[in-house]
């Protein structure tokens, strides 16, 4: 099975919900790809696509990348995903509007899709959903009974993954005086650029939006880098928590790192771009095992009873499956992102069908 663009058309998903909403005149997608490890779950996506095609294929492709996240992870949650394919940017009201009726498509599905924030929405738009979906809404504000974002424990998850390829590569996992270039300072870039500072890495981050660069660099100290230089720069670990597609055949090239550990979605642009790195000498730590800290964060907290102590222990074990990955490539002689679908296909095969 493969997630990648242009794979999606072959989709080999169980189910995939789709609604115009005239109102809004934004297209929902909910696709479940698979139930076989547990009710699926999955953020969701509000963003402007090219047209209804490019979101469907889209919404498609992450909830297939969703079934290999939880199964590598060891997860009992199946993948899903959702997309609202909006046509601009929203009025708030007409927002509000449409994340209510979303929610409501959400509560008829009754539990066989979860849900939390994503590229696009916030813990904000998640307690309006919550509205009309509850209780299939995760992450919602704390101040309504929710846990809040997820950036943080994904850069938890992200921090220690960074650490496992660090004793790899220099045979001691601190951070200490490493350097770091964090691509993208968001929801998840924003705290990990802290919490690499106060481990003493020598860290720097690149932001597209000039203002936002300005005042992190500002507020923190960290020097910024300018967008165009990110991949010539060079540095021990390069953290792609931008956007997807970042590594292909050219920008491989011209990287100068000798790691690449992000949080960013679909990394590699292609299947071979994990085999281009690591015929580069680069260490590629695959984004979908080290990018799990806030869907388990999350969704262990508020779907399991989790309490926010044994989150941060199943986060930090994101550290050991990235190691059993990368040592199941090492030993089978295959790229890390191949050896990382390799266990997800084994975890799917081993488990029994769920009866609906
Ligand atoms: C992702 O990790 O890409 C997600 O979709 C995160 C997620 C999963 C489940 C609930 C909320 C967010």
């Amino acid at each position: 099975m493969s997630n990648r663009a242009g794979a999606a058309d072959a989709w080999d998903g169980e189910r995939i919900v789709t609604r115009f909403d005239a109102e809004a005149e934004t297209w929902m997608f909910v696709a479940i790809h698979s139930t076989r490890l547990g009710p699926a779950a999955g953020g969701t996506r509000l963003a402007q696509y090219p047209d209804r095609d490019a979101a469907r294929r889209d919404v498609q492709r992450l909830s297939a990348g969703m079934t290999d996240k939880w199964a590598v992870a060891g997860f009992p949650c199946g993948g899903g995903k959702a997309v609202l394919a909006t046509p601009r940017d929203l009025r708030p009201p007409e927002r509000e509007g449409l994340l209510r009726r979303y929610g409501a498509l959400v509560a008829e599905l009754a539990g066989a899709f979860t849900t939390g924030p994503d590229l696009g929405t916030s813990s904000a738009d998640m307690d309006v959903v919550a509205e009309t979906g509850a209780p299939y809404v995760f992450g919602r504000s704390r101040e309504r009974g929710g846990v809040g974002g997820s950036g943080g424990w994904t850069a938890l998850g992200v921090f220690v993954s960074m650490e496992v390829v660090c004793r790899r590569l220099f045979g001691t996992p601190s951070l200490a005086r490493r350097s770091v270039l964090v691509q993208g300072v968001g929801g998840v870039g924003r705290p990990l650029l802290e919490r690499l500072a106060a481990a003493g890495a020598q860290v720097r981050f690149s932001e597209s939006d000039a203002e936002r660069a300005r005042v992190i660099a500002e507020q923190t100290g960290v020097e910024s880098v300018a967008p165009g230089a990110v991949l010539e720069s060079a540095c021990d670990v390069f953290v792609p928590c931008a956007f997807g597609g970042v590594l292909h055949e050219e920008s491989i090239t011209r990287l100068r790192c000798r790691a690449v550990v992000g949080a960013a979605n679909n990394q590699l642009a292609a299947a071979e771009d994990s085999i281009r790195l690591a015929t580069r000498g680069i260490l590629y730590a695959p984004d979908f095992v080290v990018n799990a800290g806030g869907a388990i964060a999350v969704t262990g907290m508020e779907a399991m009873g989790w309490t926010p102590d044994r989150a941060e222990r199943e986060v930090r074990g994101i550290g050991a499956t990235l190691e059993r990955v990368l040592a199941l490539a090492d030993s089978a002689g295959i790229d890390p992102d191949s050896a990382a679908r390799r266990l997800a296909r084994e975890r799917l095969a081993a488990a029994e069908p769920r009866l609906a």
